[in-house]
């Protein structure tokens, strides 16, 4: 194996930057690269030590360095830290130090991807690193930790082994036909092979696991000046998009995030809707109605101070069948459209009274947005491979299961098969084209 080095903080300024190698050459490179104040090296284990790094007799940074021997390291090779100040030109500089010395450049997860290879974590822990990096809320982080933690390498481990027996039950009926008749194989095998698929199957839960990974995409949509924008920049608490009291006055998508207990909601402000000559305004309301497809909830505006118009007619039609809340807006103003009028026109779809000038009325549109981004219950998978890899295992069961009807042979292939999609999600028998693809999703220096 090569020894690697990479950047293992964000490429810019910041107080330090850590250059990090893992290998059996890194800790003879630092001794090249490095000399203590204290004079002593070898250094001590796990101990940071401050330092001098030099490119031969010249000093190119003071530096804080630690070694951390195989096989107590992160990728359980020996593994050396370099923390220096954090420039671009700096931390490029040692980078490039390590390199001249004999270290290769790192590939984006090789780190995480050696941890695996040496069997310090099994592949869905080493994807819930990655996923505990990029989670932008608490409810991904909880959801991350939890597979690092092994929760979905303990779900899959158990039911491996139940499948394990099964596979054993099979092949006893292959080996002894004279003892176990196919009918009491059948009658023993099947109902286990259906109970295991439905177990996997309710392991899957793709809406909840997008909420939690990405957030609620909600978009804000409704014919021009009823206070779309207004409603985005209330919520965000920020004059992001314009307001005015010219309709028409938003053109482009103007994207937000709102953070709220834990949860992601990325709102989008977009283009009243309304048949206009206007090339650029029918290009805003062409992104409008993209971005209306791909929400997950839809927040249709209607002015409450003015009359209902072809316009709102149209959508209200539209949004029948999407998870839709109705906005009565400028509730502040004389209300002229009320909430049971709406009521009667779409039956079930729920309907708040709103005002900027009132920021407690965008109370109840908060509750409402978390509500449905919330995800209550602990999901057992989190990970679109994982849920994939499962439900492959849950079809190669059933088909299992039809098959034993058939033939106990053609059974255990399909036992076979669903016990490699076990395999893939922790990684007990991969391939290595699948490494790369899991791990080619890491930052560089993980
Ligand atoms: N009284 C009152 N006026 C509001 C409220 N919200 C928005 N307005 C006014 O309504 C007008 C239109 O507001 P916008 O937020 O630009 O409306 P919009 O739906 O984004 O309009 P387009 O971008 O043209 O589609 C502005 O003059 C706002 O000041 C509200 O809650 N109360
Ligand atoms: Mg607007």
């Amino acid at each position: 194996m090569t020894t690697i080095a990479a950047l293992a903080t964000p490429p810019g300024e910041g107080g330090i930057a850590i250059i990090r190698m893992s290998g059996s050459m890194s800790e003879a490179i630092l001794a090249k690269i490095f000399r203590p104040l204290s004079g002593h090296l070898p250094l001590e284990d796990h101990r940071l030590t401050l330092g001098m790094l030099m490119r031969e007799n010249t000093c190119v940074d003071e530096c804080m360095a630690v070694v951390m021997r195989a096989p107590r390291s992160y990728t359980r090779e020996t593994v050396v830290e370099l923390q220096v100040h954090g420039g671009i030109y700096l931390a490029r500089t040692v980078l490039a130090l390590c390199l001249e010395n004999g270290a290769s450049l790192a590939a984006p997860g090789e780190f995480t991807r050696r941890a695996f290879l040496n069997g310090r974590l099994d592949l869905s822990q080493a994807e819930s690193v990655m996923a505990l990096i990029a989670a932008r809320g608490e409810q991904a982080r909880q959801a991350a930790l939890r597979d690092l933690e092994g929760g979905a390498s303990a779900f899959i481990q158990d039911l491996s082994s139940r499948l394990y027996d099964l596979q054993a039950g099979l092949a006893a009926a292959l080996d002894y036909p004279e003892e176990i008749s196919d009918e009491e194989a059948l009658a023993d095998l099947k109902p286990r092979m259906l109970s295991l698929a439905e177990d996997l199957d309710s392991a899957c839960h793709e809406r909840e696991a997008r909420l939690i990974r990405e957030g609620l995409y909600a978009a804000l949509v409704g014919k021009p000046n009823v206070g779309k924008s207004s409603l985005l920049n209330a919520l965000i608490g920020e004059e992001k998009a314009i307001v005015t009291s010219i309709p028409g006055t938003t053109r482009d998508l103007v994207e937000a995030d709102l953070h709220l207990e834990g949860t992601v909601i990325h709102l989008t402000d977009t283009a009243g809707q309304r048949d206009t000559p206007d090339i650029v305004e029918q290009m805003g309301v062409e992104r409008a109605r993209r971005s209306m497809e791909r929400a997950d909830v839809i927040l249709l505006v209607l002015d409450g101070s003015g009359d209902l118009t072809g316009d709102d007619r149209v959508l209200l039609q539209e949004i029948r069948d999407r998870d839709c809340l109705i906005l009565l807006s400028k509730s502040d103003l004389p209300e002229h459209l009320t909430e049971s009028a709406l009521h009667e026109l779409v039956p079930g779809i729920p309907v708040l009274r709103v005002s900027v000038r009132m920021p407690d009325t965008l109370k109840s549109l908060k509750e409402a947005l978390l509500e449905r981004a919330r995800v209550t219950d602990t999901l057992t998978l989190s990970q679109p491979r994982h849920m994939d890899a499962a439900r492959r295992a849950a079809r190669h069961l059933r088909q299992a299961a039809e098959a034993m009807e058939i033939s106990v042979d053609l059974a255990s292939l399909e036992t076979d098969a669903a016990q490699s999609a076990l395999a893939e999600i922790t990684g007990d028998s991969v391939e290595e084209k699948l490494l790369d693809r899991v791990f080619s999703t890491f930052c560089v220096g993980k």
